[in-house]
């Protein structure tokens, strides 16, 4: 036997007196990911280090994944057999849920590619003791409850009590303690390290008021200590505003920035003139960009720096990623919250916006142009003015972002600063996206091309030939199938009995629930073919399921209509006995990583219908592109350049452009397409006429007003449902129709997956590393 099995023995019999096939699947699980962990070596950095401040890291469930780029996975699967095990068993641990959707998604692939490829990328966030929520339904209803990601262990991170730091507030004084978490890189030769802080008391128990019988006080400094990392915030498009959230950002950017001012200390002594040469931070989205006054007053308080020689350093240190266009999710603090909470942070706000106003006066900019310049201004401090002034690149996350910020979220900024506004098009890892999740796609690419793709996914260019080659398209379809069949599986075991029918073309739409990504829109085009089938217009339909994943900010109370809706035309569609051989409508519970990894290699057709110009990438649209399924989308987002790649013809885009949109934008009235439109008519009126039940709470009235009335905060149908419901619809069923000739669909399949070495998240960090970090590659 070899040293891996041997110390996965070991530490079953040391850690829990068991053998192999005495232990339990846990015991299994830790003692295997020890026995990993123990085999690494974390690589030295030697010259400059990159550092990715984000509060979220959404890595999904490690052991497969670690496993894999180790080498290890195919020994451990043997392990597992040979003790009686399923090679598979692992997948009832749950998976980690530390992110929220694509922001999260996106900086764990980053870390995964840097790894792969040699790129000092070391991750900075926190260790929430509960993750986002896990969903369930009831009645149709997504219900919430806490994720205890940490039930079974967390055998892969080791606790760095000796780099413990303090971190102050106003009201309390906390420990923030790291754990380190070793990323592995393809082939197992680099490891860098994710270092998740938690939030501890300074002394653990308070004796004095123990003794005087006063237990709740006794503990009250650990449970306001531990209150800060206790839970990640489920909200993924407004900001909070809480004293909680802002205690959370400054901990974690705090405490990061302590450890990496002893790190230069350790390589430098007190000469911090080299820390911009020494470190880059890159700053995910706004949330971490209190880190910059927090660099500033580190600087300046504690080693006598100047302003502008701390600024200097400072500006060429950070880095800014934007990831959203929705005004209302920039985010902003009340400056009197910030005072109640940071007040030693405030001071040097002040000197940002006192340094801005001198440079606005030297450019000669006007006075009547200057307020949408100011970081503090109405009483509120502005992050993203505050990230774009005092770093040295701001950049967007897909070409036609990185466009609207220059031209619309931030104009007056990008004439200000023009030089710093660049584009870094998302990505994903292939290793969890292809290798991991589609071993048998995997395969069958190898086989044909070798495994250079594993860590140059342009390789799948060499794909071309096969295109045309009837065997490859048949075995390629035969894949799709086999992929279908596990997912079948999985769903039976996971929402009650369900039964997919494998056979069915499979419709996916899977991302975070919110009116702009238009789940709705998905579902009336779901009701409308529902109707034409039932009145015979609709002929010749290829059977299909429809297949949602998606979680809604637990008070997003229209987000969690739309779950309920859509549940309700399930439940009425997959009940009717004249539709349902010809159709399936299914919304899966807690979609997270791991079902994701089931879902995407079933997928015939990717869902990215996003209004035009609201998605600011996607990356959900590249993990189904790369597994093969055609994108039916807007020219939104990420989407322009998939289609850029594998073609108009291979795939299914309709709807507005952002141009169009613009132009219609004032006179847009969806009262006259309801009125003019019976089909448009027909299924908005399944929200008020009875037909689907809300179960009295208002729900679904509330969907209809916001089509048809608006509100105070927006005007009516503020994402276009009803003006892009017509050709949505002639788009899918025009999908429908083309599925019928299957050589020919596999074949568009088959060409988005060559076509998607571009979407690669290797050649994303490659780009950063490059244009903004200025790490050698
Ligand atoms: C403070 C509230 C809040 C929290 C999170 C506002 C905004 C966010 C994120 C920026 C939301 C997010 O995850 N954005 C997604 O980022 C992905 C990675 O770049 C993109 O692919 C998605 O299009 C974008 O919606």
């Amino acid at each position: 036997m070899n040293q891996f099995e041997q110390q996965i023995d070991a530490f079953l019999e040391y850690d829990y007196g068991v053998t192999a096939r005495q232990a339990t699947v846990p015991q299994l699980y830790n003692a295997v990911s020890k026995a990993a962990v123990k085999s690494l070596s974390v690589s030295p950095v030697s010259g400059k280090k990159a550092c990715y401040f984000s509060a979220e890291f959404l890595v999904g469930r490690l052991v497969y994944s670690n496993l894999l780029n180790l080498g290890l996975l195919d020994r451990c699967r043997a392990y597992l057999a040979q003790n009686g095990f399923d090679p598979g068993v692992f997948e009832t641990i749950e998976d980690d849920a530390l992110g929220n959707g694509g922001l999260g998604r996106l900086a764990a692939c980053f870390l995964d590619s840097a790894a792969t490829h040699d790129i000092p990328l070391y991750g900075y966030g926190i260790r929430y003791r509960y993750g986002l929520f896990r969903q369930y339904f009831e009645k149709g209803f997504q219900k919430e409850t806490a994720d205890d990601w940490q039930n079974m262990g967390d055998p892969w991170a080791i606790r760095r009590e000796e780099d413990t730091v303090i971190v102050v507030f106003a009201d309390q004084t906390v420990r923030a303690v790291p754990y380190d978490m070793p990323v592995i890189g393809w082939g197992g030769n680099t490891v860098n390290i994710l270092r998740l802080w938690q939030s501890e008391p300074v002394s653990a128990f308070d004796f004095e008021q123990f003794n005087l019988q006063k237990y709740d006080e006794a503990v009250a400094e650990r449970v306001r200590a531990e209150e800060i990392t206790a839970v990640l915030y489920p909200n993924d498009d407004t900001p909070v505003g809480k004293q909680l959230r802002l205690k959370q950002q400054y901990f974690f950017c705090s405490a990061s920035l302590q450890s990496l001012v002893k790190e230069s200390i350790r390589r430098r002594g007190d000469n911090f003139s080299h820390f911009a040469e020494d470190f880059a931070i890159q700053l995910n989205d706004t949330h971490p960009v209190i880190a910059i006054p927090e660099l500033l007053r580190i600087f300046m308080e504690d080693y006598r720096m100047s302003f502008e020689d701390a600024f200097v350093l400072v500006r060429d240190t950070f880095a800014y990623t934007n990831h959203t266009i929705m005004a209302e999710a920039l985010e902003t603090w009340d400056t009197s919250l910030f005072l109640s909470v940071v007040p030693q942070v405030y001071p040097y706000v002040v000197m940002l916006q006192n340094s801005l106003n001198r440079d606005l006066k030297e450019k000669g900019v006007p006075p009547q142009e200057q307020s949408e310049l100011q970081i503090i201004s109405g009483g509120k401090i502005h992050m993203a003015r505050l990230a774009v002034y005092a770093t040295h690149a701001t950049n967007g996350v897909a070409k036609i972002h990185s466009e609207l910020l220059k031209s619309t979220v931030m104009p007056e900024w990008y004439r200000l600063y023009p030089e710093r506004f660049q584009n870094k098009t998302n990505g994903i890892t292939q290793r969890r996206w292809l290798a991991l999740c589609n071993q048998e796609l995997s395969a069958f690419i190898t086989e044909r091309i070798g495994n250079g793709w594993i860590t140059d996914l342009n390789q799948l260019k060499k794909l071309e030939p096969y295109q045309n080659d009837p065997a490859s398209l048949a075995r390629y379809r035969d894949i799709k199938r086999e992929k279908k069949l596990q997912l079948c599986h999985h769903v039976r075991i996971h929402e009650y009995g369900f039964e997919l029918n494998p056979d069915f073309l499979f419709d996916i739409q899977i991302k975070r629930l919110h009116e702009y990504k238009r789940q709705l829109l998905n579902a009336f085009s779901i009701l409308d073919i529902y109707f034409a089938l039932k009145d015979g217009t609709l002929t010749d339909f290829y059977p299909t399921a429809f297949l949602f994943g998606a979680k809604a900010a637990p008070g997003y109370r229209r987000a969690k209509g739309i779950i309920k809706f859509i549940n309700e035309i399930a439940r009425v569609v997959n009940e009717d006995p004249q539709v349902k051989d010809r159709m399936q409508v299914l919304f899966v519970q807690n979609y997270n990583v791991s079902y994701a990894e089931k879902l995407i290699p079933a997928a015939d057709v990717s869902e990215q219908i996003s209004t035009a110009g609201t998605e600011a990438s996607g990356t959900g649209n590249m993990k189904l592109m790369l597994n093969g399924a055609v994108t039916l989308g807007t020219l939104d987002g990420a989407n322009i350049e998939i289609v850029e790649q594998s073609g108009m013809e291979n795939n299914y885009i309709f709807g507005a452009t952002v141009e169009e949109l613009a132009a219609i934008a004032d006179t847009y009235d969806p009262k006259v397409l309801y009125e003019e439109n019976s089909r448009i008519r027909r299924v908005v009126d399944t929200l008020i006429d009875g037909t689907l039940d809300d179960g009295k709470t208002g729900l679904f009235q509330e969907l209809y007003d916001s089509l048809l009335e608006g509100a105070s905060w927006h005007r009516a149908d503020q994402y276009y449902l009803l003006h892009d419901f017509e050709s949505y619809c002639e788009a899918k069923l025009r999908v429908n129709r083309q599925y019928h000739n299957r050589e020919e669909f596999s074949r568009k399949c088959f060409v988005n997956t060559m076509n998607a070495g571009k979407f690669s998240s290797d050649r994303t960090v490659k780009e950063y590393a490059a244009e903004i970090w200025g790490v050698p590659i």
